[in-house]
């Protein structure tokens, strides 16, 4: 069904796609191109806040009439539905006159949800569905895991020395990466919807969570877990708004205070066994948000919290060629495990050289 040529135009929509990587969320960042008599006439990606569509983009930048044309569009086209905050790309096609549609995905988006497809099929437009939908499901996944999870995809980042080790047994821990290897983390802050930290690294590293040393045109959302709302007022984090507190406790003229200065307060349940933030039901929470992907940069106790609850898709661990020693502290505080069993097993997905640090991608296997 589909050809080279088919393959080389995704891969070049999937590229364009890249473009809109950090700006469109919640939506998702679609790739459109559009070919005539095998030369490209138009292309376009998702815009900042999700609109304009890439189909609409690639079709408004045309350089001849697109009838007859074939598209490739990373994603199933939209169709009208009650939330649409625009023209339906399904109807700017048809209108087009456009003879063929190749999408890689289908959206899983309530409104959407097939009948993009079956309203261009119905009026005549040849569709042909899943060229690299592989390579598209990994790229949009935060926004797939979203929409059909009803989760955000979620990152936990960490910087250890070869053993495993975070900071030493006093808390000291900066640095023990690289520069080089720091500036990654900016990168991988800018491509998340969030970047969430809890109330103990605040107090030990008052950390901003902002991108600062690469180009971006966005901040993430700050989000702080602050189960019984000890953030003090000097927290840098509260700094210039943006931020999410989520917490356990109830105590309103607190809230308010944050409240005034721009903090978006949130209570999510107690878990009940552990008496803790049900951390399911906060990504939930998240998820409702319109968060696609939540990169999480926080100390031992949540990162074993967060494990332990099942919610963490993947870890991207810097590792620095340094040896700490046994007393210097842990990734992970997690209950003993007296099986092998008990164990979190991964795959590892990609491993880089960043300055003198190695960055392992891992896959929590099962997700
Ligand atoms: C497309 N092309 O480039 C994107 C699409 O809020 P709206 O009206 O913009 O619609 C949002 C939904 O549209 C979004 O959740 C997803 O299903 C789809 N995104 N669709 O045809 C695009 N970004
Ligand atoms: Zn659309």
């Amino acid at each position: 069904m589909f050809s080279a040529f088919d393959h080389a135009m995704m891969a070049r929509a999937i590229r364009l796609a890249e473009q809109g990587r950090c700006i469109t969320t919640p939506n998702p960042f679609v790739g459109c191109v559009i070919v005539k008599q095998g030369r490209i006439i138009g292309e376009g990606f998702t815009q900042k806040g999700g609109r304009p569509h890439a189909e609409a983009m690639a079709l408004q930048s045309c350089v001849v009439s697109p009838e007859s044309a074939t598209v490739y569009s990373t994603l199933e086209p939209c169709c009208l539905h009650p939330k649409s905050r625009g023209p339906a790309c399904s109807d700017l096609l048809t209108k087009a006159r456009i003879a063929r549609v190749v999408s890689a995905v289908h959206d899983p988006f309530d409104g959407v949800d097939g009948c993009g497809h079956s309203q261009l099929r119905d009026a005549g437009i040849v569709v042909d569905i899943g060229l690299m939908e592989d390579v598209v499901g990994e790229q949009l996944r935060g926004f797939l895991a979203r929409v059909t999870r009803r989760r955000p995809w979620v990152t936990l980042k960490v910087a250890t020395s070869l053993d495993g080790k975070t900071a030493l047994a006093n808390g000291r821990s900066k640095w023990i990466t690289s520069a080089e290897a720091r500036r990654d983390v900016h990168r991988l802050r800018a491509g998340a919807c969030a970047v969430m930290t809890g109330i103990g690294t605040l107090m030990a590293d008052d950390p901003q969570l902002t991108v600062r040393d690469v180009p971006c045109d966005r901040q993430p959302l700050r989000i702080l877990l602050d189960s019984r709302l000890d953030v003090a007022d000097n927290a840098r984090i509260l700094e210039g708004g943006n931020v999410l507190l989520v917490t356990a406790a109830q105590n309103e003229s607190r809230e308010s205070q944050l409240k005034a200065r721009g903090v978006d307060v949130v209570q999510i349940p107690v878990e009940q066994v552990k008496g803790k933030v049900d951390l399911q039901k906060m990504m939930e929470m998240f998820a409702v948000r319109g968060l696609n992907t939540v990169m999480v940069e926080t100390g031992a106790k949540l990162n074993g919290s967060l494990l332990a609850a099942g919610v963490v898709d993947e870890i991207v661990a810097y590792v620095a060629p340094s040896i700490l020693g046994d007393p210097a502290r842990g990734v992970f505080a997690l209950p003993e495990f007296t099986e092998l069993a008990e164990r979190t097993e991964l795959n590892i997905t990609d491993v880089r050289q960043i300055g003198a640090d190695l960055r392992i991608t891992a896959a929590v296997r099962g997700k």
